[in-house]
């Protein structure tokens, strides 16, 4: 694994000063995260009189529109042809280290031969080459951005400083996953003091919610199930699920949490049903258990606590090998005690 851990973001300063225009990117699917620390960083480095756009290979999820508003995140084939892409000096990269998670962007940043830079907190990697800052005790990518606008001394406006917090709250579960450290609520403290409006950012990412979203969560919470002496908790969405409520499949974000809050929880799991016919899981666990390599052996990735994967359907198959895995895991678990 190439680059530097827990970057102290002097080496960063330097080799970016050396370029003028960038291309800021991030994985599919963005979430808060991606989103905030894309939004920071084009404010730093426009500050640093340098040019900064955002290209993703996805769009920008409905309920993080917000962020989307009078900003310009472009999307790759929809607002920019790969075919007439504006090649910059240099490309950034933050919240992943995965060509696979970076989508479509991975052949124009890999074709571009210019430098890339990356700045992530996840633990599962490729390759990336020489310029990947890492840090995987970080809370949230928002978090190393922070401390870039720290060590280049640039203060962030109030809108920036509210994209920050939002990166940060949500990559930490509103700050109470054990990632949150003192570093985390020192950066949150900050950002508050910059103009960030905690009860304002939850209400924007978590109270803009459908009817119909609500009343998905009580059918499939309805049918949670069970195993392992309730050590594992899992939820099954399929499509049949989704038409009744008239919902889709974004419409079940963070549903995997409520399995955790069982006392006996220690694993979760939500395996969701895609309108492709693939299967979209999210695991969580508790620790010593650790879900990202659960969804390695399944091509997924993520954190220790909280990754994905996506299988190939139909749904009863996808669900006994994801259940054959989690089984085998809270087994080994069990023998290692
Ligand atoms: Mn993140």
């Amino acid at each position: 694994m190439a680059g530097v851990d827990h970057p102290d973001w002097s080496e960063f300063k330097a080799l970016i000063s050396q370029y003028s225009s960038f291309v800021i990117c991030s994985h599919v699917r963005p979430d808060a995260d991606a989103l905030g620390a894309e939004l920071g960083m084009q404010y730093l480095l426009q500050k640093l009189g340098k040019t900064a756009r955002i290209v993703n290979a996805s769009g920008i999820p409905a309920n993080l529109s917000f962020i989307a508003e009078g900003n310009e995140i472009l999307q790759l084939n929809v607002d920019v042809q790969k075919q007439q892409f504006e090649i910059p000096d240099a490309f950034l990269t933050v919240d992943t280290s995965s060509w696979q998670q970076l989508g479509g962007m991975a052949d124009v940043i890999r074709s571009s031969n210019r430098p890339h830079f990356c700045v992530d907190h996840h633990l599962v990697s490729d390759d990336l080459g020489p310029h990947v800052f890492r840090n995987t005790s970080a809370a949230a990518a928002g978090e190393m951005v922070f401390q870039i606008f720290e060590a280049c001394q640039i203060q962030p406006d109030s809108v920036t400083a509210g994209y920050l917090y939002a990166a940060i709250a949500t990559d930490t579960g509103w700050f109470r996953f054990p990632s949150t450290s003192q570093e985390t609520m020192r950066i949150a403290g900050r950002l508050i003091e910059y103009g960030a409006v905690p009860h304002e950012v939850y209400r924007l990412v978590h109270e803009q919610h459908s009817l119909e979203r609500l009343r998905l969560s009580g059918r499939v919470l309805q049918g949670m199930n069970s195993d392992y002496d309730g050590r594992l908790n899992w939820l099954v969405v399929s499509a049949a699920d989704l038409e009744a409520t008239g919902t889709s499949p974004a419409d079940t974000e963070g549903l995997v949490n409520r399995c955790l809050t069982v006392a006996s929880a220690e694993v979760a799991f939500i395996a969701v049903e895609l309108p492709t016919t693939q299967i979209k899981c999210s695991f969580r666990c508790r620790p010593p258990h650790n879900v990202a390599s659960l969804a390695a052996t399944f091509s997924g990735g993520g954190h220790q606590l909280a990754s994905g994967c996506t299988l190939s359907g139909p749904l009863e198959t996808a669900l006994k090998r994801i259940l054959n895995a989690t089984g085998r895991m809270l087994s080994e678990g069990a023998a290692q005690k």
